[in-house]
């Protein structure tokens, strides 16, 4: 059996037509059904489906073989146990540093402050102002970033951009960008070995199948 994980939204959304190219169909769909374990039209397939966060995880410890997650997941994770052979190129975004449009970042950052920092991705964070020899207060948050800096809980947030509405929306700018961000495989380094002759056409069909 293999077992695919996957999480709901664009990331299942922008998998399913590789899966189609590996002649893997699922007719179920997570959006409306309340399964967790989706059968395929290969009876050795399978799809589970876990938050964005939680894919590393699952096949870091092998309870799925192969998964897709985002760049900023897999930097948070840090991607022990994982091989990590394709950018598939899908769900792209961009990690950004945003302040309140009437903040002067330039100048705090100039002036040496000590800053506020809101975010999910705390790795990515310390990492980044660590190498501009920003000092930062990181806080942790699990979701809208964005509200953040609106009521004084930070100067600053590390979020994902992709068309920049919920930025504009919130009155907020983007001052710096981390990162590109789009999903990857990463396959479970024993599974790779022990179940090659499955998991290697898989691999293959993905790398055929992927938006230049
Ligand atoms: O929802 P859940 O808490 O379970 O986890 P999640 O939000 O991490 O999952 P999901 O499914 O929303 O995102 C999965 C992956 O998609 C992320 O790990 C990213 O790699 C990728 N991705 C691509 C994005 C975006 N684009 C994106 N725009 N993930 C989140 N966003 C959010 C962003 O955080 C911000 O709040 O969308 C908002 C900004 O969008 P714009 O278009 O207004 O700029
Ligand atoms: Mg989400």
């Amino acid at each position: 059996m293999i077992t695919i994980a996957l999480s709901k939204g664009r990331i299942f959304e922008e998998t399913i037509p590789l899966l189609k190219a590996a002649g893997i169909t699922a007719p179920d769909d997570p959006e409306t059904s309340r399964k967790l374990i989706l059968p395929t039209n290969r009876a050795d397939v399978r799809l589970i489906i876990v938050r964005a966060g939680d894919v590393p995880t699952y096949v870091q410890y092998g309870a799925a073989d192969i998964g897709v997650a985002g760049k900023d997941v897999l930097d948070e994770h840090g991607g022990t146990g994982l091989y990590q052979p394709l950018d598939l190129n899908i769900a792209r975004c961009r990690m950004m540093v945003a302040v309140r449009e009437d903040f002067d970042y330039e100048s705090a950052v100039r002036q040496g402050a000590r800053l506020r920092v809101a975010t999910k991705y705390v790795q990515t964070a310390r990492a980044h102002f660590a190498a501009k020899g920003v000092h930062v207060d990181l806080i942790k948050l699990y979701g809208s970033m964005e509200l953040a800096p609106l009521v004084g809980l930070s100067d600053a947030i590390v979020d994902l951009v992709s068309s920049g509405n919920t930025l504009k929306a919130n009155h907020l700018k983007a001052v710096e960008q981390i990162a590109d961000i789009s999903s990857r495989l990463v396959v479970n380094q024993a599974a790779l070995k022990l179940k090659r002759a499955a998991i290697q056409p898989i691999l293959d069909a993905f790398a055929f199948a992927i938006k230049k």
